[in-house]
């Protein structure tokens, strides 16, 4: 599997029933409100990415968008800012790359997280996810982003941004263990089946639920929902195959083995207060239907 540089959240196959687009993927609710884009820029490249607020001074993304380079160490000199619809633009002041990232596919997927400090907290009251549960085979889980999106019988068709954010579900196919050698399992792997697999076992969930991440999409989070609100259970940071197609595979970063380094960079005992976990409560019973989401190795 080769690596290449990619950054969607994609759309079901274009013809398919019920119909999809890339315009019908978007969280035009904002019940994902804790999910904003990233921004970079060191000298004269430029990129785009996702990432999650933790809390009103904390986010987490996928370690890959800071690291041009991927020599797993943040590239001094990058300026990075988190940009979160309706709520301003944050400068970001402190990176912490996971301790075992050693560069995007380098040789391995695993540890690919890097913590953000705001220089300025995030003070409007949103809701943020809760972590530390468990992620499992068969869990279904809801993916967002700011990345390209498409069709799964065409592949990519729009550019990622700032704005546009998108998501869609797939179910957990595998689990791969921690590349030290450790117990924990530390990357997830699902697969973007098309419309007629649906009903079959490990099939769609559906056209217009069904999708998958894509280039800007690094760095999002794998929700799955739980009585109180959001769990975030995984950080998105891989797609392999033909690019945004039915038959990809797409994954990330399982989170709760990294519970602890989370904890130890931030303080942040539980994400969700208590009221703030009233808020998700409330946002979850408004909360739509979920509308759906790659053999080369690519960072998204
Ligand atoms: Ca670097
Ligand atoms: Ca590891
Ligand atoms: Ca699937």
């Amino acid at each position: 599997m080769a690596s290449i540089a990619i950054r969607t959240i994609l759309a079901g196959d274009e013809t398919g029933v019920p119909g999809d687009s890339p315009f019908e993927r978007l969280d035009v609710g904002n019940e994902y409100s804790f999910v904003g884009a990233l921004s970079m820029q060191l000298g004269a490249r430029t990129s785009s990415a996702t990432a999650v607020a933790l809390s009103p001074e904390w986010v987490l993304t996928a370690a890959h968008n800071v690291d041009f380079n991927d020599d797993g160490a943040e590239d001094p000199g990058i300026e990075i800012a988190f940009h979160l619809p309706g709520h301003g633009v944050f400068a970001v002041s402190e990176v912490h790359p996971h301790p075992d990232f050693t560069g995007f596919a380098s040789p391995a997927l695993n540890d690919d997280l890097a913590l953000l400090r705001l220089s300025a907290p995030v003070t409007d009251l949103i809701s943020y996810p809760s972590f530390g549960s468990e992620l499992r085979v068969r869990d279904e889980v809801v993916l967002v982003g700011f990345g390209r999106s498409g069709f799964g019988d065409l592949g990519y068709r729009t550019a990622s941004g700032l704005a546009d954010r998108r998501f869609g579900s797939n179910v957990i196919e595998l689990l791969s263990p921690d590349d030290e050698g450790g117990q924990s399992l530390e990357i997830y792997r699902y697969d973007f089946d098309g419309p007629l697999t649906l009903g079959e076992d490990g099939g769609s969930l559906g056209n217009g639920i069904e999708t998958m991440i894509g280039p800007g999409d690094s760095g999002g989070p794998a929700l799955r929902l739980a009585a109180d609100g959001w769990d975030l259970v995984g950080i998105n940071t891989f797609t392999q195959g033909r690019g945004g197609r039915f038959g990809d595979t797409g994954g990330g970063v399982v989170l709760a083995p990294y519970e602890g380094w989370i904890q130890g960079v931030t303080g942040i005992p539980e994400p969700g207060s208590g009221l703030l976990m009233v808020v998700a409560s409330m946002l979850i019973l408004l909360r739509q239907r979920c509308r759906g989401y790659s053999q080369r190795t690519s960072r998204s």
